[in-house]
């Protein structure tokens, strides 16, 4: 008997002899930096004087009494984060205008002077009440710099600083992120100096010790800044974090503020010396504060999800903000948007194939780092590589044939980021399918591909800074994404209807009637010349499920216009493309329609520039049979087109018979020259 039990104890202190774990691969995550990796997504909120002044960079010479909410409600914005899956949120405590949310001791300007509950608010206190009542993280943003402070540039703000920090580290409780904008010196306010001040970025904030006050006030905090030291920034405004990205930054060659942060560093290197993961910051409407002028202009779902694929699905945290209005509510818009996404990014992930799946890996390093350890949801175990053995193959056997289109895999971080490319293939009827290639992995990694029918997925590893580590994989079947199909028209009269998923069809109608997926099936562009409704939807065979309707009125095509006036550019106001605006130097357009139309009325978009300038306000429409004489059809104001900047419709008493059409600037928002996004002629009753 002893003689058979023999080998089995040398086989078992052989599998011992590799239990330990990998050795860590430098630099590794810190205690409070793992805690944040949990978090993942949270929520931004820009509500200070700037929602007030309706700009974006005030410049700190504005009147507490401007600030002056009248419905605020911080357990609205909770509400919304919960509900988003948020897992906290951050508020600009104090922006680059130096107006301060909370009753600041050494400061007369902050809301203790505002109308705001009589001077007697703390909207820190409220929101940090409101985020532990929904069980959210708080954070704080801060500006450095300060237009209002007369001592900004002195040594003397250095002192406000950290006096103002150790208010908000000490008085309202736990903190789980600290924000520090890069954005610094300029010109401002300063009391009244009203100057350009510029500091030294490198030098004048003295980080070290800023930094030791966080740690000492809230040892548990990371703090975000260009440079970290605990979350660097993504390096762009768009919430995308890049194909290759490391958690690794080459920390001491990196500062706050530095102008080739974003070509050099906002990746992290392979060979980074700290941990320092991205975070993708992007705000839900094009501006970070409240204006109303951008209500129409709120991201769309696709948008949306673009944004959570490319930042949390390619190793970096995701902070989404919302530019909470005048009322001191996040606007209805903005919270339907977000829920939207949050539904979407459930249904994306919600049956995770891999549970069902039989697992092999090429190599593993013994029994206690299995590959079973991808699938098992507990966050304790992984699966390792034995040292040395750098490419490793992970065969994924699926119960049945099915279609999937997304694949997840986490590397076991708290050993450090390691592999520097991957491979997923496919068995498919064909044999092996290569379906993607990449770089890093890191805290997570998705890759969203076209539909694969297959029952074997092969995910190999084919080149790591040491032996790899895999802490979690997934495979899902991702419903498409239906929504209505987008038109594009060309000026020639060409409609192009699309949707940004493949595998969708979408089908049409041109008579009114109600499309279904026997209407006309849209393949490529067709031409629409006469006045038309048209109907479309996206269908998806695979569930034969719908998205909403588009309608929409397609009037006379554009193919014989041509601008009167002497300015190549002008061309941009008649082209369809709705991003490219004519900018006129006499406050006017004029259009020979190329034959004789009945008009009944015009139509004027404004520019949708970010910044837009020249939006007219008040208008005079005039028509004519020979370009020569002209009759005014109608004057007027485009009323709340400041705020509400979207195409603007108007009907004349009596159509009219003309070749020609004049539309006449009469009055600009700013006073500027007036610009044409595009002009249109009304000929249908609908
Ligand atoms: C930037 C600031 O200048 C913007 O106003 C905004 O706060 C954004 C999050 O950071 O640096």
């Amino acid at each position: 008997m002893k003689k058979y039990l023999l080998p089995l104890f040398i086989l078992l202190a052989c599998q011992d002899k590799d239990i330990d774990p990998p050795a860590p691969v430098h630099p590794i995550p810190s205690a409070r930096q793992l805690a944040r990796h949990e978090l993942e997504y949270y929520g931004f909120v820009h509500f200070n004087m700037n929602t007030f002044s309706d700009m974006e960079w005030g410049m700190g010479d504005e009147s507490p009494l401007q600030f002056n909410p009248t419905e605020l409600d911080t357990r609205q914005w909770a509400k919304v984060a919960k509900e988003a899956g948020m897992k906290g949120i951050i508020i600009t405590a104090k922006h680059h205008d130096g107006f301060c949310l909370w009753p600041s001791e050494y400061t007369a300007h902050s809301v203790k002077n505002s109308p705001w509950k009589n001077g007697e608010g703390d909207l820190i206190k409220e929101l940090a009440e409101s985020c532990a009542e929904f069980g959210l993280k708080f954070g704080i943003y801060y500006s450095p710099w300060d237009r209002n402070h007369a001592d900004y540039g002195k040594q003397e703000y250095i002192t406000y600083m950290r006096n103002q920090l150790t208010e908000l580290l000490t008085n309202y409780g736990e903190i789980f992120e600290v924000w520090f904008d890069g954005a610094n010196g300029g010109d401002g306010y300063y009391g009244g100096a009203n100057e350009t001040r510029r500091v030294d970025k490198k030098s004048y904030y003295d980080w070290e010790n800023t930094f030791a006050l966080v740690r000492e006030r809230q040892p548990n905090a990371v703090i975000f800044g260009d440079a970290g030291p605990d979350v660097r920034w993504v390096g762009n405004e768009h919430g995308f974090a890049y194909e290759t990205t490391w958690s690794n930054l080459l920390r001491d060659s990196v500062y706050a503020g530095m102008p080739e942060y974003s070509d050099l560093y906002a990746a992290g290197q392979e060979n980074g010396t700290h941990w320092v993961p991205a975070e993708a910051d992007v705000s839900i409407r094009p501006g970070w504060y409240y204006h109303a002028y951008e209500d129409h202009k709120v991201k769309t779902l696709p948008q949306l999800l673009d944004i959570f694929y490319k930042s949390i699905g390619q190793n970096s945290s995701l902070l989404i903000n919302f530019p909470v209005d005048r009322r001191g509510l996040i606007h209805e818009k903005d919270a339907e948007q977000i829920i939207k996404l949050s539904k979407k990014i459930q249904e994306d992930f919600a049956d995770n194939l891999i549970t069902k799946s039989k697992l092999t890996a090429s190599n593993t390093r013994g029994r206690n780092f299995i590959i079973d350890h991808v699938a098992d949801g507990n966050n304790e175990t992984y699966w390792a590589a034995e040292d040395g053995v750098i490419q490793n193959e992970i065969m994924i056997k699926l119960p049945e044939v099915t279609t999937i289109n997304r694949f997840m895999a986490q590397e076991y971080y708290p050993l450090g980021q390691r592999i520097k490319a991957f491979k997923l293939e496919a068995k498919t009827e064909k044999g092996w399918a290569l379906i993607a290639e990449g770089t890093t992995v890191g805290v997570k990694r998705i890759l969203r591909f076209d539909d694969v029918e297959t029952d074997e997925i092969k995910f190999s590893i084919t080149d790591a800074k040491a032996s790899p580590t895999l802490y979690s994989l997934g495979i899902y079947n991702a419903p498409k994404l239906l929504i209505e199909p987008i038109l594009k028209r060309s000026k020639s009269g060409l409609v192009d209807l699309s949707i940004p998923e493949s595998n969708v069809d979408i089908y049409y109608t041109l008579d009114g009637s109600e499309p279904d997926e026997n209407s006309q099936q849209y393949e490529s562009p067709f031409e629409v010349q006469n006045p038309t409704i048209l109907k479309a939807i996206s269908f998806d065979h695979s569930n034969s499920s719908k998205s909403e309707v588009l309608t929409t009125s397609l009037d006379i095509g554009k193919a014989k216009w041509k601008v009167v006036q002497n300015d190549p550019s002008a061309e941009k106001a008649i082209d369809e493309d709705l991003q490219t605006f004519y900018k006129s130097t006499n406050n006017e357009i004029v259009v020979d329609l190329g034959e004789i139309h009945t008009i009944k009325g015009f139509s004027y978009l404004p520019p949708q520039n970010r910044y837009m300038s020249g939006v007219i306000s008040k208008y005079s429409f005039q028509t004519s049979s020979d370009g020569q004489n002209w009759t005014e059809q109608t004057s007027g104001e485009f009323s709340n087109i400041h705020n509400n900047p979207i195409e603007q419709g108007i009907l004349l008493k009596n159509p009219i018979n003309a070749q020609f059409i004049k539309l006449e600037s009469l009055q600009t928002t700013d006073g500027q020259l007036a610009a044409f996004g595009e002009v249109g002629i009304i000929t249908m009753d609908n």
